[in-house]
Order: C-alpha cells, then structure tokens, then sequence
C-alpha cells in the first residue's frame, strides 16, 4: 500500500492557552481525508525542536504562526503532493530533508510535526487499521494500554500560584484496569478539590486542569493528595495509587545555579536531600526533571542517590531526543524519558526514543503540552508503542480528557489488550 497524498492543508486554530497553533489536513489520492492538531510548550527544554511564531506584535502578542502555515501550504505542500510514499518513515525523512536544519527552524518544528502526525493518522486509516494498531506496526513492540498520570496540581510556569513545582500527578499504579484507574484519577480530582475548597485554597485552575492553590511547599500539596487518595477510599502507595511529581525544575534554576523552593535557595544536592526526605514521607514513585536541564553531574549523583528506588524522568533535559537520550545513559543519567512528540518534530524520531529508552532499560511515559488541542493522536501512540506511562493533564478540561476518553474507547474496542507499566 502506498501513501499518496493530493492535498495539504494548514489552518491557524487555537490552542487550550488561547494562542494560536495548527490544524493540518491531508487528503490522499482516493479522497482520504483526516486532519491532526499541533500541541505547544511553555516550560520548553532549549534543546527542542524549533516552534515557528510570527512575531508580529499586531496578531496574538506576537504568537501567530501564518509562517508555518504558509510553510505547509506552499513549501511542504509542493515536495509532497503527488508523491507516493510507503510509509510515513518515508514522509519523515522528506520533511527533514526538505527543512535542512537540525532543529526544523526553517519550517517550523510545529509545521512539520503537524505533517507528520497528519500522515501517520492517513497511513493508519488506509490499512483500515485503528491508529494504535499502525503504530504498533512502525514500533514492533507489543500494544499495551498505559497507566494515566492525572496532574490534579499545578505550579510554576503553569499556574499564577507561588508553588514551584510543576506538577504533582496521582499515578493508580494498582489499579486493576485502564477504566478503572481513570474511576480513581477522576475520584481523587473531586475529593481533593473538596479538600482545598473548604481550606480556602483553590485559586482557580492551571494551564492543564490541575488545581492551583495558594500554597508554597510541596510538602503542603502532598499532604492534602494523600488525604485525597484516603478520602476517595483508596491506598496510597505503589499498590494503589502513587505520586508522580515534575518540578520542572530549570524553571526556578537562578543563574547562581540555586534552585529556589518557596524562596529559600538550594544546591543540586540539597535538594536531591530534600526529594529524598520526600519520598521517606509521601508515596512518590516518580520525579520528572528534578533538576535543570544544564545540570547532568547533579542528574548523575540524583540518579546513583534515588534512581534504584524511584523512576527518574528526564523531559527537558531529553527533548525526546535518541542522540541526548543514548548520551545519558552512557552518563547513567535518569532512568525514563518523558515521550513528547513536537520536541523532536516527526512521529518516525519519537518512535526512535522509544526504541533507544526501551533498548537501555529506560521507561517510557508518553506526553501531552501545557498547551493543546482536542487532537487524541497521543493517546494511540503510547499504546501502539507499548510506553506503559501517560500523562494528558487533569482528568478535566476538554482537551486533556480527549486523550482519557481515547484510551477508553480503546480499551472498549479490544478488551484484551493489557494494562499496566509493562505488558509482562
Ligand atoms: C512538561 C510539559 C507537559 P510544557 O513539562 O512535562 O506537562 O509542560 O508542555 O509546558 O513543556
Ligand atoms: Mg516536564
């Protein structure tokens, strides 16, 4: 079967964070038709594939992206209709080769990702396979439905609290199904929104539907998770539902290399003290970028201190990148890489972190944005690719449930796929 592809075509939508982002819609020789949405960071790794906005003070505060669109609509349109493709492998290397830079700056890491997914979605449907099938096809490995990481806190970049830390996320790494462990992400979500309510602390919501209270130590929001997880009747702990945090920590990185918790400046050490005292005291089974993304001999000692007793997840400092993913762990640097797929720009280069994470004995947790669409497209690629660990956000607000409510009509159409952090 060949990818034949007669049309391209790029729009300006919106994102959740009301800011502009693209729809692309392929349409293939025999009048095939599907369409992807492009997400967008804002705690962003600098090592990531470049996002193209226009600049143009005048439109969105300078966050428009009509270069990209343009960019697919003209440039990418004329290198790619009327070819014919074999796979999407084959639209990948097109797009890189066409962009020229290490980095898709020319034409925008957001035009050709959007491409990309668009392909990946057109190739699928022509099979007449479901997307997570294909996606098992490209990945070889075995199809699993993924334990859900539901953000019910934020703070930092996310959020216009004084908390730190990123995201603090209830992981139901017990739970006995897909279905069910969405029962306790979406029953937890409620009993500590009771909690804060009637503390007085609910400031509204962040970027990705977590609560954003007006709290400053992360200690004070993990106390109040637990109580949730009892309220709502469940155990806290890796047999019933864990915690996973991502300080995002470069975000509070000063340019002394002291990371400011709640004001109080701390080394790369004392707060590898601190992470470690956490999780003596909480059931936190999971730390995402707990340092800086500049910071890989304090990633190494983090790694050598916690890394046999917790997974240690490196997204800013990984980008989804195969080349800085197989550096660390030459470095034994973190043991998990965050999956995202518009840091590294095609679907064919995240199925290859994948590949490398998985090869080295690192976990995989695949990634939305703090700023999405309603596209699920993420939901079919954990499973296709077997990742075991997901995040989307809350279990709230349209866009990040779009990705839930994708992994249970998935688990609806085939009940015999397995669940959990590994398909063994
Ligand atoms: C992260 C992500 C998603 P952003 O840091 O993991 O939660 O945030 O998309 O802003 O980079
Ligand atoms: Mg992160």
């Amino acid at each position: 079967m060949m990818l034949r592809i007669a049309r391209l075509h790029a729009t300006e939508i919106l994102d959740s964070r009301a800011r502009p982002t693209l729809a692309v819609t392929l349409t293939t020789d025999s009048g095939l038709r599907v369409r992807a949405g492009v997400p967008s960071g804002e705690s962003t790794g600098s090592r990531e594939a470049a996002e193209l906005r226009d600049g143009d003070p005048h439109r969105f505060a300078g966050q428009g992206v009509q270069q990209a669109v343009s960019h697919v609509n003209v440039q990418i349109a004329h290198a790619l209709v009327g070819q014919r493709f074999a796979s999407v492998a084959d639209v990948d290397a097109a797009l890189t080769e066409l962009d020229g830079t290490a980095d898709k700056s020319r034409l925008g890491a957001n035009a050709v990702i959007g491409v990309s997914l668009a392909a990946a979605r057109a190739q699928a449907t022509l099979y007449g396979r479901e997307l997570w099938q294909d996606i098992a096809a490209l990945s070889g490995a075995p199809p699993l439905l993924p334990v859900p990481h539901f953000n019910v806190v934020d703070g930092g970049a996310h959020a216009a609290n004084n908390l730190d830390f990123q995201e603090f996320m209830i992981a139901p790494l017990g739970a006995p199904s897909l279905p069910e462990a969405v029962r306790a992400g979406a029953e937890i979500y409620g009993r500590l929104k009771a909690r804060l309510t009637a503390g007085r602390q609910v400031a509204g919501l962040g970027d990705e539907g977590g609560f954003a209270p007006a709290v400053d130590r992360p200690e004070d929001v993990l106390r109040e998770m637990v109580a949730a997880i009892t309220d709502a009747g469940y155990t806290p702990g890796r047999d019933g539902v864990a915690i996973a945090l991502d300080p995002a920590a470069s975000e509070f990185r000063g340019p002394d290399g002291r990371y400011r918790i709640a004001g109080e400046p701390l080394t790369s050490d004392e707060l590898i003290d601190r992470y470690e005292e956490i999780t003596h005291r909480f059931p936190v089974w999971s730390i995402e970028d707990g340092l800086g993304e500049d910071d890989w001999d304090g990633w190494a000692r983090l790694t050598a201190r916690l890394g046999e007793r917790i997974q240690i997840v490196g997204d800013d400092l990984f980008v989804t990148s195969p080349a800085i993913i197989a550096e660390a762990v030459r470095k034994k640097v973190a043991n998990s890489a965050l999956i995202k797929v518009n840091q590294i720009g095609t679907v064919t280069e995240t199925l290859e972190a994948v590949r490398v994470s998985r090869e080295a004995g690192y976990t995989q947790m695949v990634s939305h944005r703090s700023g999405e669409t309603e596209d699920s497209f993420i939901a079919d690629l954990a499973v296709g690719a077997g990742c075991g660990q997901f995040k989307s956000g809350a279990p709230a607000r349209g866009e990040r449930v779009a990705k839930y409510n994708r992994l249970l009509e998935i688990a609806d159409l085939d009940p015999g796929l397995p669940f959990g952090l590994t398909s063994g």
